[in-house]
């Protein structure tokens, strides 16, 4: 029987908290590795017309596209499980969250970190601009978080599996020491979440960039694979 399949690329965003939760519920996935930035087959384009990443196919021949169903697709495999909380308003709050986070948090990490790396049209304004958004948008996360440990609930959920997944990016690159202590909750619950074994299971070692990313350089351009 052929098994369950994620196609992404390695230490995509847009995947941790899938596989992550898989873990959490013994959801058995293998991953394709498949990646935008280096070229798609032609079979890959049909189960994803728009040439993205993630995809899923289910050993039923099931496909989804859109990273949040299939996470919530992943993370209902087990009834038993607390990854999409304790009833009706829980799971309408995860989703919330996991929203706001594979929106416009990362519409404006992205527009924050494309240009340094130098795979985005690069202005300082720009970058001032992206800044002082992806800062509003994270402070929404912090004032949540001031005093709860979880997103949802008083349990983790896959809405903390998910958005730690998303926003990994922004602490690997432009997250830095000074960055953080503006945003010591939303920092600490990251920390907490990128700590569990159910996420260690899928980025053993997550990043903590001390200096933010500086304006871009060639070297930088040639070694880029991620995308928005
Ligand atoms: N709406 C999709 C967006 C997926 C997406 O943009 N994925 C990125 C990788 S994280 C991608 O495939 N980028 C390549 C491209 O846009 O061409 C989702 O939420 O899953």
């Amino acid at each position: 029987m052929s098994r369950n399949k994620l196609y992404t690329y390695k230490g995509g965003p847009r995947s941790i908290g899938i596989l992550a939760v898989a873990h959490a519920v013994n959801y058995d996935i293998e991953v394709v590795e498949t990646n935008p930035q280096t070229g798609l087959s032609e079979e890959y384009l049909k189960l994803n017309r728009l040439g993205k990443t993630p995809t899923f196919v289910g050993s039923d021949g099931t496909v989804l596209t859109e990273c949040m169903a299939i996470a919530l697709h992943v993370a209902s495999q087990d009834s038993r499980s607390r990854m999409l909380g304790f009833g009706h308003m829980d799971f309408i709050k995860i989703v919330s969250w996991m929203s706001l986070c594979n929106t416009d948090v990362v519409k404006r990490m992205a527009a924050w970190i494309l240009p340094l790396l130098g795979v985005a049209p690069y202005s300082p304004d720009g970058i001032d601009q992206a800044k002082k958004q992806t800062d509003q948008a994270i402070q929404i996360f912090e004032d949540h978080l001031h005093d709860r440990r979880y997103l949802v609930a008083d349990c983790l959920t896959l809405a903390d599996l998910f958005c730690a997944g998303l926003v990994s990016f922004g602490f690997a690159k432009v997250f830095d020491k000074a960055w953080r202590s503006k945003f010591p909750c939303f920092t600490a619950w990251f920390e907490m979440v990128t700590a569990l074994e159910m996420y260690r299971a899928v980025v053993p070692d997550t990043v903590f960039v001390e200096t933010a990313l500086g304006p871009p350089t060639v070297s930088m351009r040639s070694n880029y694979t991620a995308d928005d």
